[in-house]
């Protein structure tokens, strides 16, 4: 345990422009609220550092479309997501704001650096889109087109969302500025370009092999494949330099001579905000920040989701590189997108749910911080996409949480509280081997963390749970304990089943913090504390006991009560009810889906409608033309000949004796050659899929339809 590593963990930091939802949580927050907080439990020195991005078009646009200031956007937003982030117990050490005058210093500071440095940044003329109504030059995002490659109408500037396609504003086809909607001007202007060219070399050997100038930084195995794979298509795809400064009036001032006027480009700001925020975090707490970034002790990891993963893997760590002093970061484990229910999280269509949105609609349901914890934990987006469903969501809960580790840890409380009245039993027999095996389940939910595998973790500490309630079961102290109350075997299930049960106590922390308070109740045990799973460990490995014989627990207590109760349903109601608003959504699609209802007609317009019954008698392909059947219709009191085109769908062997309903005075046409007297109705469903209009009552020819 004499690790004087510092370990500096960031997560990416949010727009404040927008409510962060469940998918964002899941990528980026969560995952690395569990590797701190597991960190802190095995006592490491730690910080956990994150904030509101600030700056950036994003908010800029917004301001001018809504005529709102950007301050007054970015101070909502900044509450929202530190609110909803405490109340969902994302424990950050410190969230900062890039608006913050520490970081604009900082940012200024890093820029002039690396200018003064010469040879990392180069000043180029070029022109760019302007508008002229607005005065202003439009960063990227400002200016809408058709993408050049999928020809999607409503391509940003910098990318295109349709096809993903990173793009730059002169490729799009007929620009509008997205501020007047009008077509935007080139015109020259200066900025500073990053030299991201120089630094391919060096980033190829870091990201393949993990060395940097021979020496080796991290295992490169242990990034996760597509996070490399994304990586070296970027580094061997040529990488060019790019402009690190904006024509924007919102962001921090270029701080050298020429810049007036401009500010940084934001994705340069941005990552030097976790620097700010150490600064910040340092100072409140009497710290050095450069202990957490320069030197060889320092542990730098960056839990970002995948669309930040070239800021983060080659972007910022050149910048650091050409700095100088800062370490890179050992791993940048970022994390796939995850889908609700099927789709993509959208707000514009209803899709979905933001975190404080979910705490307010469930603000009646207990334990709801840890049961959205556990289903995104259980789910989480590691390696490929994955998808939230309310239904896993309650099956995770009353299966896992409730049937397993609950049902365990209740059961041992109540038996523990009956036979020995709470007091942990002294038992005789030697344990070692037990307590190994417990040890080396116990150390694999570790080693998954460690790997920022964190499903795997939380199934591995699950196992731990079954492993407790089968040898429980197995022994069947109750059996035992019948005939024999002082049994040693009884004792000694008991007993070891103590150990687990503290075990997982320390173990579920990370994981499901709310319900580990609980949990420590129930044991009559203090809240973890940084470093008790070290001890905790230490104590395993050298075949010690964890829970001394005499310790008195607490009183039984369910840890957790099933969301699918038989006796109380309200928690199930608050889940249906969120089930019932997705299906509302897919009702009202639907709805507006339907091809729209004609101009208004008059009765007498109706009228003169001659609808009839009638029967196919006769049909047949017409050549040359492979959509129309020639068919004869049965009026009753005379055939017809009609032209219909629906031979893509019905054979012409499948509709003879088909009953119809014909328009019978509609003007006779010539099809191909044919004349046809008459339309058949028919229903065409969204698909295009076609089927005769019928009534199902005995059929007559020649009925008359009104
Ligand atoms: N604000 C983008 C995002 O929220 C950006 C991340 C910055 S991390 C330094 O996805
Ligand atoms: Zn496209």
């Amino acid at each position: 345990m004499n690790d004087t590593k510092k370990y500096l963990i960031t997560s990416a930091l949010p727009y404040a422009n927008g409510a962060l939802h469940l998918g964002h949580l899941a990528g980026a927050y969560l995952p690395a609220d569990i590797y701190v907080r597991y960190l802190r439990l095995l006592g490491k020195d730690v910080v956990f550092v994150c904030g509101s991005d600030e700056h950036g078009a994003a908010i800029t646009i917004r301001s001018k479309k809504e005529g709102i200031p950007p301050q007054q956007i970015i101070d909502k937003y900044h509450t929202i997501n530190k609110e909803a982030f405490e109340r969902l117990g994302i424990s950050f050490d410190i969230y900062h704001r890039t608006s913050e005058k520490l970081h604009h210093e900082t940012a200024q500071e890093f820029f002039k650096t690396l200018h003064e440095k010469g040879g990392e940044f180069e000043e180029r003329t070029s022109e760019q889109y302007y508008d002229e109504g607005f005065k202003q030059f439009l960063a990227d995002r400002y200016i809408v087109g058709e993408c050049p490659k999928c020809q999607h109408p409503e391509a940003y500037g910098d990318q295109c969302e349709n096809c993903g396609s990173a793009l730059s504003p002169t490729e799009l086809v007929n620009p509008k500025s997205t501020l007047s909607g009008k077509t935007p001007i080139l015109r020259e202007t200066k900025h500073w370009y990053f030299k991201l060219d120089k630094h391919g070399e060096w980033l190829k050997d870091w990201i393949e092999k993990g060395e940097v100038d021979g020496e080796k930084l991290h295992e490169p195995k242990s990034w996760k494949k597509h996070v490399v794979g994304q990586c070296m298509s970027w580094v061997d795809g040529g990488l060019l330099p790019r402009a690190i400064t904006r024509d924007l009036d919102w962001g921090i001032p270029v701080p050298v001579e020429g810049g007036e006027g401009k500010v940084l480009y934001v994705w340069f700001d941005a990552p030097i905000g976790y620097i700010s925020a150490t600064k910040q975090w340092a100072k409140d707490n009497d710290k050095n920040w450069e202990d957490y970034w320069k030197g060889d002790n320092v542990n730098l990891v960056h839990f970002i989701g995948k669309d930040n993963i070239v800021f983060h893997c080659i972007v910022f760590p050149s910048m650091l590189k050409a700095h100088g002093d800062y370490a890179l970061p050992v791993n940048v484990p970022a994390n796939q997108f995850l889908n609700f229910e099927g789709r993509k999280f959208s707000k514009s269509k209803g899709w979905g749910i933001e975190q404080l949105e979910y705490l307010e609609e469930f603000k009646d349901f207990d334990n709801k911080e840890d049961a959205l914890r556990y289903a995104l934990i259980r789910n989480m987006p590691e390696n490929r996409d994955s998808d939230f469903k309310w239904d896993d969501y309650v099956d995770f809960y009353d299966k896992e949480l409730a049937d397993n580790l609950g049902n365990f840890v209740n059961r041992v409380i109540v038996l523990t509280n009956k036979y020995y009245g709470g007091k942990v039993p002294e038992v005789s027999t030697d344990l070692t081997a037990r307590l190994k095996e417990i040890n080396d389940l116990a150390q694999k939910i570790g080693k998954e963390i460690e790997a920022y595998n964190f499903k795997p973790a939380i199934q591995a500490f699950m196992e731990l749970s079954t492993y407790g309630n089968t040898y429980l079961q197995d022994t069947s102290p109750w059996k035992i304990w019948k005939t024999e109350p002082d049994s040693e075997v009884v004792k000694e299930c008991l007993f070891v089943c103590l150990q687990i049960v503290n075990l997982l106590s320390i173990y579920c922390e990370p994981f499901i913090p709310f319900s580990a308070e609980k949990f420590r109740r129930i044991l009559n045990l203090p809240k973890v504390q940084n470093g008790d799973l070290a001890t905790a460990l230490t104590k395993l490995d050298a075949g010690d006991v964890l829970l001394p014989s005499g310790h008195q627990i607490g009183e039984p207590e369910l840890l957790f009560v099933k969301i699918n109760d038989r006796k109380d349903s309200s928690r199930l109601d608050i889940v249906n009810r969120q089930k019932e608003k997705l299906a509302a959504v897919l009702a009202a699609e639907a709805a507006a889906a339907h091809e729209p209802v004609k101009d208004e007609i008059t009765y007498d317009d109706f009228t003169k409608l001659d609808i009839r019954t009638g029967t196919i008698t006769a049909a047949e392909k017409i050549k040359k033309a492979d959509k129309l059947l020639k068919l004869t219709v049965d009026l009753g009191f005379e055939q017809r000949t009609v032209v219909s085109g629906i031979a893509k769908q019905f054979k012409p062997e499948e509709v003879i004796g088909q009953a119809i309903v014909l328009l019978a005075n509609l003007a006779p046409r010539k099809l191909k050659g044919v004349e046809s007297q008459g339309m058949i109705l028919m229903a065409e469903d969204k698909e295009g899929k076609l089927s005769f209009v019928q009534p199902h009552t005995v059929w007559e020819n020649g009925h008359v339809v009104k």
